[in-house]
């Protein structure tokens, strides 16, 4: 952080704002800088799945809870990339592929770098989410040419230790670094509906905000409750509907030129309600039917949304026909 760009007291003044007034600022300061017809269509792929050593509370894939999760290895790379011409004939332009590792383990770098360039070669954007790295992986997943990583603050400084044990904010904004010095563009973003307090989104938001430059990519996601998961066992209070479209607004008018991403709990969401955050500012969507280990909204219901609302998406010039 070289300079702060808002302050804690910036950031709470919108949270306050009337929702009226903030929705309209958000919408001016969307328009000033993308065309606010079109999104961005990222396609997610679990390719190593479950077992994971961390123990994020909201996490299907964390060794520690039951979730009858069907843990699965590194996938082979004929099926990733069977994968990725799926998503692109689906109309995606970014393919993202996960994995439940705390770490990228050294032996499986040569894999994953020809996964990226097989992907890139499809005409795809890449990006991948694969937990933390070191200087050396992360450079050299740029040369490959990933285009994307994403690594998620999550939540709040303050609460995080509340939510996850097994590794401290630093150690992510750490990550976050790396991946900025090799070249790499930053996703980053976090979940909604954890329990935390309005402080600890102003604190998150704070967080993303200030970095320099801003991520360019940010999902804003809502808790999937998954049973077996601390998080859902705790029925800890779904974030309301218009308190996670102010978090969209915010995130619009804090990083103005960002991709912001409505991104999981799309499922359980109105279309009514992902209209009002696709005009709060949100400008893509994760889309195929699954998010990593649980659904999305399929495809034929998006477009037929998209059409409604009259967006376009990336890369399509005249709204679908379905
Ligand atoms: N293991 C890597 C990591 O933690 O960075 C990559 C995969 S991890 C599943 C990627 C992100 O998915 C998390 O940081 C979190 O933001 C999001 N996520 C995971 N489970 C979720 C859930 N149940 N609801 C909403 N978002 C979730
Ligand atoms: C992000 O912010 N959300 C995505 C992606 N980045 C990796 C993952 C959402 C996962 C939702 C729960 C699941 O399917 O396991
Ligand atoms: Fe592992 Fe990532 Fe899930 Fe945390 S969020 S348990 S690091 S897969």
């Amino acid at each position: 952080m070289v300079q702060e760009k808002f302050s804690k007291k910036d950031i709470k003044a919108y949270f306050e704002k009337p929702f009226i007034e903030l929705m309209f600022e958000a919408q001016v300061v969307h328009r000033k800088h993308h065309n606010p017809l079109e999104v961005q269509l990222s396609t997610l792929l679990s390719i190593k799945t479950g077992a994971c050593v961390e123990d994020c509370g909201y996490c299907s894939q964390s060794a520690r809870y039951d979730t009858k999760l069907e843990v699965e290895p590194l996938m082979d790379e004929e099926e990733i990339i069977e994968n990725a011409r799926k998503a692109r004939l689906n109309g995606g332009t970014r393919f993202c592929m996960g994995a439940a590792w705390k770490n990228v383990p050294e032996k499986e770098m040569p894999k994953l770098k020809r996964i990226i360039e097989e992907v890139n070669a499809l005409g795809l954007e890449t990006c991948m989410t694969l937990g933390g790295l070191t200087r050396d992986q992360a450079e050299s997943f740029n040369e490959s040419g990933l285009d994307y990583y994403n690594h998620n603050l999550d939540t709040s400084r303050e609460y995080y230790k509340d939510i996850i044990t097994t590794r401290t904010y630093q150690d992510r904004l750490d990550t976050i670094d790396l991946v900025r010095e090799s070249g790499i563009k930053v996703c980053s973003g976090g979940i909604m509906g954890l329990g935390e307090t309005q402080e600890d989104r102003i604190s998150m938001f704070w967080e993303l905000a200030n970095m320099d430059p801003q991520p360019e990519s940010v999902p804003v996601n809502q808790l999937v409750p998954i049973p077996g998961t601390p998080l859902a066992d705790k029925k800890v209070e779904p974030v309301a509907s218009f308190d996670f479209i102010k978090c969209i607004a915010i995130s619009r008018i804090l990083m103005p030129k960002s991709q912001i991403r409505l991104s999981a709990g799309r499922e359980v969401m109105s279309e009514e309600m992902q209209a009002m955050c696709f005009m709060a500012g949100a400008n893509s969507v994760f889309f195929g039917d699954r998010l990593l280990t649980t659904n999305n909204p399929d495809t034929c219901k998006d477009y037929q949304m998209f059409k409604k609302l009259g967006l376009v998406p990336q890369g399509q010039e005249e709204p679908v026909e379905i």
